[in-house]
Protein backbone atom coordinates (compact mmCIF):
# COMPACT_ATOMS: atom_id res chain seq x y z
CA UNK A 1 0.00 0.00 0.00
CA UNK A 2 1.06 3.38 -0.75
CA UNK A 3 2.07 5.56 2.27
CA UNK A 4 1.13 9.63 2.78
CA UNK A 5 3.70 10.89 5.14
CA UNK A 6 2.25 14.34 5.99
CA UNK A 7 2.80 16.88 8.42
CA UNK A 8 1.34 14.99 10.97
CA UNK A 9 1.82 11.34 12.37
CA UNK A 10 2.76 8.49 9.92
CA UNK A 11 -0.14 5.87 9.61
CA UNK A 12 -0.78 3.30 12.83
CA UNK A 13 -0.68 -0.17 10.97
CA UNK A 14 -0.03 -1.77 14.19
CA UNK A 15 -2.18 -3.28 16.99
CA UNK A 16 -1.01 -1.45 19.68
CA UNK A 17 -0.30 1.90 18.37
CA UNK A 18 -3.72 3.87 18.75
CA UNK A 19 -2.83 4.29 22.60
CA UNK A 20 0.40 5.58 21.48
CA UNK A 21 -0.78 8.18 18.74
CA UNK A 22 -3.56 9.30 21.52
CA UNK A 23 -0.94 10.01 24.03
CA UNK A 24 1.40 12.35 21.62
CA UNK A 25 -2.01 14.41 20.54
CA UNK A 26 -2.89 14.67 24.37
CA UNK A 27 0.12 15.84 25.00
CA UNK A 28 0.83 17.86 22.06
CA UNK A 29 -2.33 19.74 22.67
CA UNK A 30 -1.12 20.24 26.50
CA UNK A 31 2.36 21.74 25.58
CA UNK A 32 0.58 23.75 23.20
CA UNK A 33 -1.72 25.16 25.82
CA UNK A 34 1.11 25.73 28.28
CA UNK A 35 3.26 27.51 25.78
CA UNK A 36 0.63 29.37 24.26
CA UNK A 37 -0.64 30.42 27.92
CA UNK A 38 2.42 31.35 29.40
CA UNK A 39 4.05 33.37 25.90
CA UNK A 40 1.20 35.43 26.62
CA UNK A 41 1.46 35.51 30.13
CA UNK A 42 4.89 37.00 29.76
CA UNK A 43 3.71 39.80 27.22
CA UNK A 44 0.95 40.65 29.52
CA UNK A 45 3.42 41.35 32.15
CA UNK A 46 5.72 42.91 29.94
CA UNK A 47 2.93 45.52 29.06
CA UNK A 48 1.25 45.88 32.68
CA UNK A 49 5.15 46.49 34.22
CA UNK A 50 6.75 48.40 31.74
CA UNK A 51 9.06 50.96 32.90
CA UNK A 52 7.28 54.29 32.73
CA UNK A 53 6.81 57.93 34.34
CA UNK A 54 5.08 58.21 37.88
CA UNK A 55 5.57 54.19 38.33
CA UNK A 56 7.58 52.57 40.86
CA UNK A 57 8.41 49.05 41.07
CA UNK A 58 7.43 46.95 44.14
CA UNK A 59 10.00 44.62 45.33
CA UNK A 60 7.36 42.87 47.77
CA UNK A 61 6.70 39.25 46.85
CA UNK A 62 3.67 38.99 45.13
CA UNK A 63 0.10 38.14 47.15
CA UNK A 64 -1.98 36.22 44.72
CA UNK A 65 -2.64 32.65 45.18
CA UNK A 66 -3.01 32.27 41.28
CA UNK A 67 0.69 30.80 40.41
CA UNK A 68 0.72 28.73 42.81
CA UNK A 69 -2.58 27.45 41.99
CA UNK A 70 -1.55 27.14 38.00
CA UNK A 71 1.58 25.16 39.17
CA UNK A 72 -0.65 22.77 41.32
CA UNK A 73 -2.89 21.97 37.90
CA UNK A 74 0.14 21.57 35.67
CA UNK A 75 1.65 19.00 37.90
CA UNK A 76 -1.51 17.34 38.58
CA UNK A 77 -2.32 16.95 34.85
CA UNK A 78 1.52 15.46 34.27
CA UNK A 79 1.08 12.96 36.87
CA UNK A 80 -2.44 12.32 35.06
CA UNK A 81 -0.38 11.54 32.22
CA UNK A 82 1.79 9.85 33.49
CA UNK A 83 -0.01 6.88 35.63
CA UNK A 84 -3.83 7.61 33.78
CA UNK A 85 -2.45 7.55 30.42
CA UNK A 86 1.40 6.20 29.85
CA UNK A 87 1.23 3.66 32.36
CA UNK A 88 -1.67 1.32 30.75
CA UNK A 89 -0.25 1.78 27.16
CA UNK A 90 3.33 1.06 28.52
CA UNK A 91 2.44 -1.93 30.44
CA UNK A 92 0.25 -3.42 27.68
CA UNK A 93 3.06 -3.14 25.13
CA UNK A 94 5.71 -3.82 27.26
CA UNK A 95 4.21 -6.83 29.52
CA UNK A 96 1.24 -8.28 28.28
CA UNK A 97 2.90 -10.69 25.84
CA UNK A 98 1.43 -13.30 24.46
CA UNK A 99 2.31 -17.18 24.20
CA UNK A 100 5.80 -18.15 22.74
CA UNK A 101 3.65 -20.61 20.80
CA UNK A 102 0.91 -18.06 19.33
CA UNK A 103 3.46 -15.59 17.84
CA UNK A 104 6.38 -15.81 15.30
CA UNK A 105 9.50 -15.46 17.66
CA UNK A 106 12.67 -13.95 15.95
CA UNK A 107 15.75 -11.89 17.26
CA UNK A 108 16.79 -8.19 15.88
CA UNK A 109 20.64 -8.18 16.51
CA UNK A 110 21.67 -4.43 15.20
CA UNK A 111 25.61 -4.24 13.90
CA UNK A 112 27.17 -1.70 12.17
CA UNK A 113 25.46 -0.74 10.05
CA UNK A 114 22.67 -3.78 9.16
CA UNK A 115 20.08 -5.28 10.94
CA UNK A 116 20.39 -9.32 11.33
CA UNK A 117 16.95 -10.90 11.83
CA UNK A 118 17.24 -14.80 13.07
CA UNK A 119 14.41 -16.75 12.64
CA UNK A 120 14.33 -20.07 14.45
CA UNK A 121 13.07 -22.17 12.10
CA UNK A 122 10.30 -24.58 11.94
CA UNK A 123 11.57 -26.27 15.32
CA UNK A 124 10.61 -23.14 16.86
CA UNK A 125 14.36 -23.16 18.15
CA UNK A 126 17.17 -21.03 17.95
CA UNK A 127 20.62 -22.26 16.94
CA UNK A 128 23.36 -22.03 19.92
CA UNK A 129 25.33 -19.30 19.26
CA UNK A 130 29.07 -18.30 19.96
CA UNK A 131 30.87 -15.31 19.36
CA UNK A 132 34.06 -17.38 18.96
CA UNK A 133 32.30 -19.23 15.96
CA UNK A 134 31.31 -15.09 14.10
CA UNK A 135 33.03 -14.37 10.60
CA UNK A 136 31.61 -12.71 7.63
CA UNK A 137 29.40 -15.35 6.59
CA UNK A 138 28.01 -15.81 10.24
CA UNK A 139 27.88 -12.71 12.19
CA UNK A 140 25.91 -14.32 14.71
CA UNK A 141 28.40 -16.95 15.15
CA UNK A 142 25.70 -19.62 14.78
CA UNK A 143 26.88 -22.62 16.01
CA UNK A 144 26.10 -25.43 12.79
CA UNK A 145 26.80 -28.48 15.17
CA UNK A 146 23.33 -27.71 16.96
CA UNK A 147 20.61 -29.28 15.16
CA UNK A 148 18.50 -26.70 16.37
CA UNK A 149 20.39 -24.39 13.87
CA UNK A 150 19.84 -26.75 10.85
CA UNK A 151 16.64 -24.97 9.71
CA UNK A 152 17.04 -21.27 11.03
CA UNK A 153 17.20 -18.53 8.39
CA UNK A 154 19.86 -15.53 9.12
CA UNK A 155 18.13 -12.42 7.21
CA UNK A 156 19.90 -8.76 6.46
CA UNK A 157 17.73 -5.50 6.50
CA UNK A 158 14.73 -8.35 5.18
CA UNK A 159 12.37 -8.86 7.76
CA UNK A 160 9.42 -10.52 6.60
CA UNK A 161 6.48 -10.82 9.01
CA UNK A 162 2.97 -12.70 8.79
CA UNK A 163 0.15 -9.89 8.99
CA UNK A 164 -2.22 -10.27 11.72
CA UNK A 165 -0.09 -12.75 13.90
CA UNK A 166 1.65 -11.38 16.89
CA UNK A 167 5.49 -11.22 16.61
CA UNK A 168 7.69 -11.40 19.52
CA UNK A 169 11.24 -9.70 18.56
CA UNK A 170 14.46 -10.55 20.65
CA UNK A 171 16.37 -6.58 20.44
CA UNK A 172 19.98 -6.73 20.86
CA UNK A 173 23.14 -5.57 19.26
CA UNK A 174 26.65 -7.14 18.44
CA UNK A 175 28.60 -3.65 18.55
CA UNK A 176 27.28 -0.54 20.10
CA UNK A 177 23.92 1.11 20.74
CA UNK A 178 20.96 0.91 17.91
CA UNK A 179 17.54 1.55 18.08
CA UNK A 180 15.31 -0.42 16.35
CA UNK A 181 12.66 1.62 15.00
CA UNK A 182 9.35 1.15 12.44
CA UNK A 183 7.40 4.33 12.31
CA UNK A 184 4.17 3.05 10.67
CA UNK A 185 4.22 -0.02 13.61
CA UNK A 186 4.93 2.33 16.44
CA UNK A 187 7.74 0.59 17.42
CA UNK A 188 11.48 2.08 19.26
CA UNK A 189 13.72 -0.01 21.07
CA UNK A 190 17.12 0.40 21.88
CA UNK A 191 19.40 -2.58 20.80
CA UNK A 192 22.20 -2.82 23.36
CA UNK A 193 24.85 -4.91 22.97
CA UNK A 194 24.74 -7.67 25.76
CA UNK A 195 21.55 -7.50 26.90
CA UNK A 196 18.02 -8.93 24.82
CA UNK A 197 14.93 -6.63 25.28
CA UNK A 198 11.76 -8.77 23.79
CA UNK A 199 9.50 -6.66 22.74
CA UNK A 200 6.07 -7.58 20.72
CA UNK A 201 3.42 -6.22 18.27
CA UNK A 202 1.24 -7.26 15.52
CA UNK A 203 0.90 -5.88 12.20
CA UNK A 204 -3.01 -5.26 10.66
CA UNK A 205 -1.89 -4.55 7.03
CA UNK A 206 0.48 -5.62 4.10
CA UNK A 207 2.81 -3.63 2.91
CA UNK A 208 6.89 -2.96 2.68
CA UNK A 209 8.01 -0.12 5.26
CA UNK A 210 11.28 1.63 6.43
CA UNK A 211 12.85 0.14 9.71
CA UNK A 212 15.53 3.00 10.56
CA UNK A 213 18.25 2.94 13.00
CA UNK A 214 16.52 5.53 16.03
CA UNK A 215 20.44 6.38 17.55
CA UNK A 216 23.24 7.34 16.25
CA UNK A 217 25.76 4.71 16.03
CA UNK A 218 28.25 5.84 13.68
CA UNK A 219 29.45 7.18 10.52
CA UNK A 220 27.03 4.70 8.62
CA UNK A 221 24.02 5.55 11.19
CA UNK A 222 22.17 7.40 8.29
CA UNK A 223 22.85 4.21 6.10
CA UNK A 224 21.50 1.76 8.73
CA UNK A 225 18.23 0.57 7.00
CA UNK A 226 15.78 -2.21 6.60
CA UNK A 227 12.60 -3.22 5.42
CA UNK A 228 9.63 -5.09 7.16
CA UNK A 229 7.33 -6.62 4.62
CA UNK A 230 3.81 -7.78 6.06
CA UNK A 231 2.67 -10.16 3.99
CA UNK A 232 -0.07 -12.95 4.22
CA UNK A 233 0.41 -15.97 6.07
CA UNK A 234 1.35 -18.00 2.85
CA UNK A 235 3.59 -15.62 1.23
CA UNK A 236 5.03 -15.20 4.32
CA UNK A 237 5.85 -18.92 4.51
CA UNK A 238 6.59 -19.35 0.60
CA UNK A 239 9.56 -16.53 1.63
CA UNK A 240 10.75 -18.66 4.11
CA UNK A 241 11.02 -21.72 1.75
CA UNK A 242 13.10 -19.58 -0.48
CA UNK A 243 15.78 -18.50 2.19
CA UNK A 244 19.08 -20.53 2.20
CA UNK A 245 19.67 -22.57 4.74
CA UNK A 246 22.96 -21.97 5.27
CA UNK A 247 23.67 -24.00 8.65
CA UNK A 248 22.18 -27.14 7.44
CA UNK A 249 25.26 -29.48 6.69
CA UNK A 250 24.93 -30.74 2.98
CA UNK A 251 24.43 -34.60 4.58
CA UNK A 252 21.90 -33.62 7.16
CA UNK A 253 19.11 -34.90 4.95
CA UNK A 254 20.06 -38.12 5.16
CA UNK A 255 21.36 -38.18 8.62
CA UNK A 256 19.64 -39.83 11.47
CA UNK A 257 18.70 -37.22 13.97
CA UNK A 258 21.10 -37.39 17.12
CA UNK A 259 20.16 -39.61 19.85
CA UNK A 260 20.90 -37.00 21.89
CA UNK A 261 21.22 -33.18 22.28
CA UNK A 262 24.47 -32.67 23.90
CA UNK A 263 23.88 -29.02 25.27
CA UNK A 264 27.61 -27.26 25.69
CA UNK A 265 28.21 -25.00 28.41
CA UNK A 266 29.18 -21.86 28.60
CU1 LIG B 1 22.50 1.79 14.34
Amino acid sequence: MELKYGYGLVPDLSAHGAGIDHLIKVLHVFMVVLFVGWGVFLLYCLIKYRRRPGHKASYESNKSKLPKYAEIAVVGFEVFLLVGLSFPVWSKYKRDFPADKDALVVRVIGQQFVWNIHYPGEDGKFGRTDPKLASGSNPLGIDDKDPASWDDVVSVNQFHIPVNKPIISHISAMDVIHSFGVPVLRLKQDATPGMEVPIWFQAVKTGVFDIVCSQLCGVGHSLMKGVVTVESAEDYQKWFAEQPKQFKPKAAEKAPAPAAEKKQEG
